[in-house]
């Protein structure tokens, strides 16, 4: 009997691309949510260096930060749906993307909570930019749409926060990627709740817009 267990928080992207990507290969796993303000004893043990969640603890044995667990995932489960392809340059490229994503656009968002008008349009502007990563997609979900979905796809954006970036018509060439993904089953049962999710953006928008004003 497998032994999986998931420490996350219900509204981190990071935690739900790994439920995911288990709920994809239909591994069972329990799922601990952790108080980020006060964080367990197990999550600090376990992720010692980043102190952060997502970790998944497989027979006793912790894997922390979320790329690298899609990837355990998906060696230590190698049955279908792979999520990683077998050839050695696209697997390149996806990991390419994935990091992109992470490093690239992640920061972007943040830096579009912290502003209004003007400044903020800029920003958005540069984040358009984005549509001229080729990413590569396969014929049937895998990493690549795991992380992008996480980021853009859990969560349809209602203006609430003061940003378009994630809404449809506001970038086209970003959304068109999303379409499949999005309407998979899975991505419907690992999305937050709709009203508790918008209420923590709006927070972070406003931390987001008073920590700019002070700097
Ligand atoms: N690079 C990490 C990022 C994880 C991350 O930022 N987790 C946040 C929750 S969304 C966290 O644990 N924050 C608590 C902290 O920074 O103290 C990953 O991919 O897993």
């Amino acid at each position: 009997m497998e032994e999986v267990k998931l420490y996350g928080m219900w509204a981190s992207l990071y935690a739900k691309r790994v439920e995911m990507a288990l709920k994809m290969k239909g591994i069972p796993y329990e799922y601990i949510e952790e108080d980020l303000m006060n964080k367990s004893e197990k999550l600090l043990s376990c992720n010692p260096v980043y102190k952060k969640s997502p970790v998944l603890v497989h027979h006793e044995k912790p894997v922390s930060e979320s790329l690298i667990i899609l990837e355990y995932i998906d060696e230590t489960w190698n049955c279908p749906p792979l999520l990683l392809p077998k050839d050695p340059s696209q697997r390149a490229k996806v990991r390419f993307c994935t990091n992109f994503i992470d490093q690239q656009m992640i920061p972007l968002i943040r830096e579009i909570y912290k502003f209004e008008g003007e400044q903020q349009e800029k920003i958005v502007k540069e984040f358009s930019k984005i549509g001229t990563v080729d990413f590569c997609g396969g014929e049937t979900p895998g990493l690549l749409d795991i992380v992008f979905c996480s980021v853009f796809g859990i969560h349809k954006g209602d203006g609430s926060s003061g940003v378009r970036e994630f809404e449809m018509d506001a970038n086209p060439l970003l959304f068109k990627w999303l379409n499949s993904p999005r309407d998979l089953p899975v991505v419907k049962e690992i999305s937050p709740p709709h009203e508790a999710f918008s209420a923590l953006l709006k927070q972070f928008r406003a931390i987001s817009l008073q920590s700019s004003t002070k700097t």
